[in-house]
């Protein structure tokens, strides 16, 4: 019996469909890749690329079917500038893309490396060739954050982890301009004990705007004697009051089990940061990182995780 549920997300038959091996210049791993599908159609990866110093920037690829035959930037897409904005000391990491149709443009909310530790920083693009930064918006140690699409109750919502001492939850706060942000509330709290998602989670990709309310996939990480192995559960929240949560469930859906995900830099994670949705509305292809190493593809209804999720305890 396999230990996880393999009907809800199913792995695509060519991953990893993205590895370093792909790139057009020489790259030590290529993962955690933000999503979104262009009016044309096309899917867009912003990957996160380290390269063979150990420092991470992004990359754009394209791909009119968004599981083979990707076109990749030839060049960096979004490079750290650290003469500019020395936050970006040592590398952006984890991109989360947002359409916003309020300014016509993608959110692009992704980790900048700080000398002292993970903060958050966001930047607007609206072609993914010239980014407009808007420097670091939540301080250091704080990392997987997402903008939501379009404002609540007046103001602008970011879903955010900030970490104090070993536990680490998420959090969400509001802002009228992008700019300041306020008005902190917890939103899900970590576990404690040996559960799968004990003391540290975090957002994996943007929340999804259901009628039933935001689904929210996020990543739990269980240490153990042998290391961290890094999985995905579901949970539920209001549309209108978006902190709170109306369901979670207590198994995870997804974590790793095939070879790109359980050996690589990182063994033992999956980490996706971005999803794309079929023109079905009820196809959900979610791009992960496999063990910072590749990404993967795997797929899953939108239909069945909620079904799932209303009834699981
Ligand atoms: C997390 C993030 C991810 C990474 C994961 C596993 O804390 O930094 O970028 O994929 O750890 O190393």
């Amino acid at each position: 019996m396999s230990n996880q549920h393999p009907e809800l997300f199913r792995r695509h038959k060519l991953n990893p469909i993205l590895s370093a091996a792909d790139w057009p210049y020489p790259i030590n791993s290529v993962f955690n890749p933000g999503a979104t599908m262009l009016p044309d159609g096309t899917t867009l990866l912003l990957c996160r690329v380290e390269c063979r110093r150990g420092l991470s920037h992004f990359s754009v690829a394209r791909s009119v079917h968004g599981v083979s035959d990707w076109q990749i930037d030839p060049q960096p897409t979004l490079l750290p500038e650290p003469d500019k904005f020395p936050e970006e000391l040592w590398g952006i990491e984890d991109p989360r893309i947002t359409f916003v149709p309020e300014l016509s443009k993608y959110a692009v909310v992704y980790t900048a490396y700080t000398r002292d530790g993970p903060g958050v920083a966001l930047a607007f693009t609206e072609d993914f060739r010239s980014f407009e930064r808007y420097g670091v918006i939540m301080p250091p140690e704080n990392k997987d954050a997402a903008l939501l699409p379009h404002r609540i109750g007046g103001n602008w919502a970011l879903i955010h982890r900030p970490v104090s001492g070993p536990r680490a939850h998420m959090w969400i706060s509001y802002s009228p301009d992008l700019r300041h942000w306020g008005s902190h509330k917890l939103m899900m709290e970590s576990r404690r004990g040996s559960w799968w998602d004990a003391n540290k989670i975090g957002l994996s990709p943007p929340p999804i705007e259901t009628p039933h309310g935001w689904l929210v996939i996020y990543h739990g990480v269980k240490h153990t004697a042998a290391g961290c192995i890094y999985r995905l559960g579901l949970a539920l929240f209001d549309l209108r009051r978006p902190e709170r949560c109306i369901k979670r469930a207590d198994e995870w859906v997804f974590g790793p089990e095939e070879p790109y995900e359980q050996h690589g830099d990182v063994g033992n994670v999956v980490f996706p940061c971005g999803y794309t949705i079929a023109p079905d509305g009820d196809t959900i292809n979610l791009y992960y990182g496999a063990a910072d190493t590749s990404i993967g593809l795997a797929t899953a209804s939108l239909g069945e995780l909620m079904d799932w999720l209303g009834r699981s305890s």
